[in-house]
C-alpha cells in the first residue's frame, strides 16, 4: 500500500479508516514533538537539513531527499508489504498462518519485546543530543540528524503497534517511552548501553557501528515474528538502519585514515601532538562499545529466548534460510560460558542458546568492518591491527559478568584486571583528550575537522562540499 502523505500522520496502514486509533495517535503526536524539542538535537529547530524521507515501503525508490526543518520531518507509520501466504516459520506454531492480531496468551510477552525495542530508539536520540555542537563537517552534521530523525520514526513504528494492538496498556507504555530518559537516575532507559553517554564523535561512530548493529540483529529476529504487524514494521526499519551502520563504519574508517596519513607524513606515532586520535585510543573505544553492545543480546542461556522462539514470537537471524527442523527441541549448541571462575566450552540445548547464537552472528558481522579498517592501516605501511576483544571481556550481563577477562581472553584476578584496565578501556584522560578535539562545529561546506578524513563520496551523489545543512 502506498504512503498517504495528506494525513497529519503519514502512513501506509489506512489509519483514516480507524478514527479512534487515529485520534489516539494524534494525541500522542504533540507529546512526541515536545519530547523532540526538549530531548532531541539541541538548538536545531530552525535548521534546514538535507534529509531523506520515506515515501514508499518498497525497497526500490523508497526515499526522497530534500531540505527539511527537523520539527517538520514527516514521522510516519510505514510497514513493509504484507504477504497473504506468510506462515510462522518455527517453534510450536510452525506452518500456521501468521497472526494479524495479538494472541491473548502472548500479549504481555509481545508488549514487553515491543517496549524494549521502542525504548532504545528515543534513547539513542537523547544520547546524541549535543553532537551537533561539535560536528566535524556539514556532511557529518547532516548524518547525525538523519539518524536522529529515523530513530524517531522507529519510535513511531513501535508506538503504532502499542496503540493499535495493546489497548489501554499500550497507550500507557507509549507515554512511558517519552518519560524514561537516557542516563536518568530515576527513570533510566531499559537496556544498559542506552544509558551510556555519547559525548564525542569517536563514540558516536563506534555506537552506530556496534550498537546500531545490535539493532540490526534484534530487528531481523523480530522481523521473523509470527505477529505479522511487528514483522512488517521491523522489515521496513531495517532498510533505514543500513545507513546508520554505514555512518559508523565509514566514520571510524575516516578517523583511522586521517591518523595513518599523519603518522606517515610526520613519521611518528605521536599523532596526539598533531591533533589526531592515535590508534591505541581508537582500539580502547572499540573495546568499550563492542563489549557494551554484546551485553544487549542478553544471557547466554536464556529461557526467555527459548520461550520466544517456541511460541513463534522472535526467530533467529534469517530464520527461513537456515536448514534444520526450525523446532530445535532435539538440537544442541556449543558455546563458551563461565564455570567455577573459568571459561569453559559447553554443549547446551539449542533452544536455550538462542541469544548466544544471535551474538555469534553479530560478532561475525562486526569483524567485517575491522578488515576494512585494518586495510587502511596496512596500506599506510603501519604495523598495527585493530582487533575485536574476547566476548568475555568487560561484560555486565550474562555468565562472564562474574569473571575478569582480558581482551585476549585471559581470566585474571580483579587486582590484575584493575591494574591493566587503563590499557584496554578509555581512561578519563583519553576521554578528555578526545573531547578536547571536538568542536566548535565545522560549518563551512567542504571543510573537515583535523582529526578526520573527508568521505569518499557525498550523500545522494552530492559532492562533499554540498551545503548539507543551512542554519538560517
Ligand atoms: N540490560 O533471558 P535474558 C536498537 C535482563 S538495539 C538490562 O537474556 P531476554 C538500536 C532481561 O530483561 C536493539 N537488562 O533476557 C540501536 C531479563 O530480565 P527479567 C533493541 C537486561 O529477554 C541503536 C533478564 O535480564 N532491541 O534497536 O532473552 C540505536 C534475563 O535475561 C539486559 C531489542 O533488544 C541488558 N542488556 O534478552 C537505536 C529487542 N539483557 O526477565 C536503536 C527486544 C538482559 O529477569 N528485546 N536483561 O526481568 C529482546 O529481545 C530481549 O529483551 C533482550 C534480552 C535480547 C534484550
Amino acid at each position: 500500500m502506498s504512503i498517504d502523505y495528506t494525513q497529519r500522520i503519514p502512513n501506509n496502514v489506512d489509519l483514516s479508516s480507524d478514527r479512534r486509533l487515529q485520534r489516539a495517535l494524534e494525541n500522542w503526536q504533540p507529546r512526541f514533538l515536545e519530547w523532540w524539542k526538549d530531548m532531541g538535537p539541541d538548538g536545531t529547530l530552525n535548521f534546514d537539513v538535507y534529509l531523506r524521507t520515506a515515501i514508499s515501503a518498497e525497497a526500490n525508490g523508497w526515499a526522497n531527499f530534500g531540505y527539511v526543518k527537523m520539527p517538520d520531518y514527516r514521522w510516519g507509520i510505514f510497514l513493509a508489504g504484507q504477504d497473504p501466504n506468510r506462515v510462522i516459520a518455527y517453534g510450536d506454531n510452525k506452518g500456521k498462518p501468521v497472526w494479524q492480531e495479538v494472541p491473548g496468551e502472548l500479549r504481555s510477552t509481545l508488549r514487553r519485546l515491543i517496549v524494549t525495542q521502542g525504548d532504545t530508539e528515543p534513547a539513542s536520540v537523547e544520547q546524541q543530543r549535543l553532537l551537533g555542537k561539535t560536528a566535524p563537517s556539514l556532511y557529518d552534521l547532516r548524518n547525525v540528524f538523519q539518524i536522529n530523525c529515523e530513530e524517531g520514526r522507529h519510535l513511531w513504528a513501535m508506538v503504532y503497534l502499542l496503540h493499535a494492538y495493546f489497548g489501554r496498556d499500550g497507550r500507557e507504555e507509549a507515554e512511558m517511552l517519552l518519560e524514561r530518559h537516557s542516563g536518568d537516575p530515576d527513570k533510566p532507559r531499559i537496556l544498559g548501553a542506552f544509558n551510556e553517554k555519547t559525548p564525542d564523535w569517536l563514540s558516536f561512530f563506534m555506537f552506530t557501528y556496534f550498537t546500531d548493529r545490535d539493532g540490526k540483529y534484534q530487528l531481523a529476529s523480530l522481523a521473523e515474528s509470527g505477529f505479522d504487524p511487528l514483522a512488517r514494521s521491523c522489515r521496513f526499519m531495517l532498510i533505514e538502519e543500513a545507513h546508520h551502520m554505514f555512518v559508523g563504519e565509514s566514520g571510524v574508517q575516516r578517523i583511522v585514515q586521517r591518523t595513518c596519513d599523519l603518522m606517515k607524513e610526520h613519521k611518528t606515532d605521536d599523532v596526539r601532538s598533531l591533533g589526531a586520535i592515535d590508534l591505541p585510543t581508537i582500539q580502547k573505544y572499540l573495546n568499550f562499545h563492542f563489549s557494551v553492545s554484546l551485553d544487549l543480546f542478553g544471557q547466554e542461556a536464556s529461557t526467555n529466548a527459548a520461550n520466544y522462539y517456541t511460541m513463534g514470537v522472535k526467530g533467529r537471524y534469517l530464520e527461513t534460510r537456515i536448514e534444520d527442523d526450525h523446532v530445535l527441541t532435539d538440537s544442541s549448541f556449543d558455546m563458551d560460558t563461565a564455570d567455577a571462575g573459568r571459561i569453559v566450552r559447553k554443549t547446551v540445548p539449542a533452544l536455550s542458546a538462542l541469544n548466544e547464537r544471535l551474538r555469534n552472528d553479530y560478532i561475525e558481522d562486526c569483524a567485517r568492518g575491522l578488515i576494512r579498517w585494518n586495510r587502511v592501516i596496512e596500506q599506510a605501511g603501519i604495523a598495527f591491527e585493530l582487533r575485536l576483544p574476547h566476548r568475555a571481556f568487560n561484560r555486565r550481563i550474562g555468565a562472564f559478568n562474574e569473571l575478569n577477562v582480558s581482551p585476549e581472553g585471559k581470566v585474571m584476578s580483579e587486582a590484575e584486571w584493575k591494574a591493566n584496565e587503563h590499557k584496554w578501556l578509555p581512561t578519563d584522560e583519553d576521554r578528555a583528550y578526545v573531547t578536547s578535539l571536538m568542536g566548535p562545529a565545522v560549518v563551512e561546506p567542504g571543510k573537515f575537522a583535523n582529526w578526520i578524513a573527508p568521505p569518499q563520496r557525498g550523500i545522494n551523489n552530492q559532492p562533499a562540499n554540498f551545503e548539507y545543512v543551512r542554519f538560517n
